[in-house]
Order: structure tokens, then C-alpha cells, then sequence
């Protein structure tokens, strides 16, 4: 019996609780799981990635983060609960995981921003439970953190950032400054063998391709387009949630230095960003009694994506 049977999935939990999850989850699957240390972050905390592989040399392999924004906690939530889903799946031979899992790797990295989260719990509240950014010292001594998704080296300091680091979209002194996006950069590149790269953040419930940085269409945008819609049709199926799919540059703004377009710029075609629940209600403070169904419904939508691009080797 898998032991994760009794952690609450339904609650917001800590990193220290993530963290512990994350080694539970492996010690009831040791042949599927395994925790992969890619770096550490800023303040020195560990930054994990869940392997799951049923073997084979650098297997072509998907990413998932959620998590690179501090505040965004059903980002977190969903992600831990689709890690138990996929092992559970694979467990009870449940389609189509199992034969995703006998082709690819997916390597999902729960939450990509560490000491941003850890910030976002400290009490009280009103003070730091909306934090975004990272916690690294900036040029000015009042605006600690640089915002991690406009620090990729992708049009890195092109509009649609700030170069303020009192700004909630900071992108930072230079690309990769921060540690946790050359981590995150750096893993990727050397394994050299992601075909998807999936990140999930809150809120606005959108599915959307590159690019950020401009509206110009993306050479794959006709086949992203095709797979986002289709992969929102499964979600919708679920809860009959209303999501828009589209470039990120057409549904919500321009933003350079995005990881999605470092991902798609460097050979990835299937590079997705997801924006969960909900639309701007609870936003950010989404009620935990909505992480699983939220969970669940993206699962569909993640699922559809993996197996398409198990189908379609480039
Ligand atoms: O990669 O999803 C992307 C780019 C767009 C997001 C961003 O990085 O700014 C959009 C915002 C986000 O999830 O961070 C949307 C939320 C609601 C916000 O903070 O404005
Ligand atoms: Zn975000």
C-alpha cells in the first residue's frame, strides 16, 4: 500500500512537507522513482526534480515545474498531487502512464522557486503570502528577489520586464543571474533530450505555447495550437472549467526572459505554460478545497500532452 495514502492533498503544505512527501512517494516506488538533487538555490536550499523512469540511457524525456512563483501555491498543490497520480497509475497499470513510461522520462520538479516559497509562509501573512520573486540581494537594499520567469536567456531584457528590482517582474542583472534558472537551464541542456517542457502557474486558467516575447507566430504555433485545444478539451471535461488557449503574447502580455521561449529557442517543441484556477475570484489564495479538483482536471490536460508527444518522436 502506498503510503502516501494518508497525506492530505486537499491542504497547502510547507517545503519541509513537499520535501518529505517527495521522499516518501520514492520509498514507495523505488523501481519507478528517484529524487534528483539539480542544485541549490540562493539561500542554500536543496532543488529537487521526481524522476520517473522504468530504465533505458537518457531516455527522450518531458519536464514539468510548477512552483517557479512563490505565491502561485496551487501551482505546488497540483503538482503534488499529479506525482502521486502518475505513480499510482503506473502501480495499477492505468493507461495510458504505463506505456508513456515504457517509451519517456518525465522528470516534474514541484516547486522550482524554494526560497521564494519558504518566504511566502512566514507569518505574518498579509506581509509575505504573495511573494513572486527569488530572495536574492539586488542592486537595492530595499527590493530583495528577481522574478524568475524573465531571467531565461530568451530576448533576456527585451520589453516586457522590468530592470527595476523593486518591480514583481525584475528580470534581473543579467540572464541566468539567478541560481535557480541556471539550475533549471543547465539540467535541461546537459541531459539534451527533452521533447516537452510543461510549467504551471496560477492564475487566469489559460494553456498557452510561445512565444512570450513577441506576437510573431511561433514556427510549430498551427500544431501547438492543435495539441493545446485538444489537451483543453480533456481538461474541460472533467469540471467543465473554461480555459483559453493561445501564444502567451496574445492571451495575457509580453514577457521576455520566459522559460517556455528559452525551452522552445533551444529545440523543445512541445513547450507549454499552464495558468490554473482560477480567474481572479480567490486568485492567488485559492481555496485548498479546490487543489485536488484543480489537480485533477490539469492532470487530463498533462496526460493528453505526454502521450501526444510519445506519438510524435521528432
Ligand atoms: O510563462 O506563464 C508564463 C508567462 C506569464 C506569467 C508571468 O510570468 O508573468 C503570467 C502571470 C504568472 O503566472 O506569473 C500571471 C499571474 C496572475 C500574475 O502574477 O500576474
Ligand atoms: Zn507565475
Amino acid at each position: 500500500e502506498r503510503k502516501t495514502k494518508s497525506f492530505n492533498f486537499a491542504a497547502y503544505h510547507d517545503l519541509e512537507t513537499i520535501y518529505s512527501f517527495m521522499d516518501t512517494l520514492v520509498a514507495s516506488h523505488p523501481n519507478l522513482i528517484s529524487k534528483v538533487k539539480i542544485g541549490s538555490t540562493y539561500e542554500n536550499r536543496p532543488m529537487y526534480a521526481l524522476k520517473f523512469s522504468t530504465g533505458g540511457e537518457k531516455r527522450p524525456a518531458i519536464w514539468i515545474d510548477a512552483g517557479i512563483h512563490a505565491r502561485e501555491w496551487v501551482s505546488h498543490a497540483s503538482a503534488v498531487w499529479i506525482a502521486d497520480r502518475i505513480a499510482t497509475d503506473f502501480k495499477q497499470n492505468r493507461a495510458p502512464v504505463p506505456s508513456i513510461l515504457s517509451q519517456m522520462d518525465i522528470f516534474l520538479m514541484i516547486v522550482a522557486n524554494p526560497d521564494g516559497y519558504v518566504f511566502s509562509h512566514i507569518s505574518p501573512r498579509e506581509f509575505h503570502r504573495l511573494w513572486r520573486k527569488s530572495r536574492s540581494v539586488t542592486s537595492n537594499p530595499n527590493c530583495p528577489g528577481v522574478d524568475l520567469n524573465r531571467n531565461f536567456d530568451a530576448e533576456f531584457s527585451g520589453p516586457g520586464a522590468s530592470d527595476d528590482p523593486c518591480g514583481e517582474d525584475y528580470r534581473g542583472p543579467s540572464a541566468q543571474s539567478e541560481i535557480e534558472v541556471k539550475n533549471i537551464a543547465d539540467f535541461i541542456t546537459s541531459h539534451g533530450n527533452f521533447k516537452s517542457f510543461m510549467t504551471l502557474h496560477a492564475y487566469s486558467q489559460l494553456l498557452m505555447y510561445p512565444y512570450a516575447y513577441s506576437g510573431t507566430n511561433a514556427p510549430d504555433q498551427p500544431e501547438l495550437h492543435d495539441v493545446a485545444t485538444q489537451a483543453n478539451k480533456e481538461l474541460y471535461s472533467w469540471h467543465s472549467t473554461i480555459y483559453k488557449v493561445g501564444s502567451i503574447f496574445h492571451t495575457i502580455e509580453q514577457a521576455s526572459g520566459a522559460s517556455v521561449d528559452w525551452a522552445y529557442q533551444r529545440g523543445i517543441k512541445y513547450s507549454f505554460a499552464f495558468e490554473l484556477r482560477d480567474t481572479g475570484k480567490y486568485g492567488f489564495l485559492l481555496p485548498a478545497d479546490q487543489i485536488v479538483s484543480t489537480a485533477r482536471e490539469t492532470w487530463l490536460a498533462l496526460r493528453y500532452i505526454m502521450q501526444y508527444v510519445c506519438d510524435h518522436p521528432y
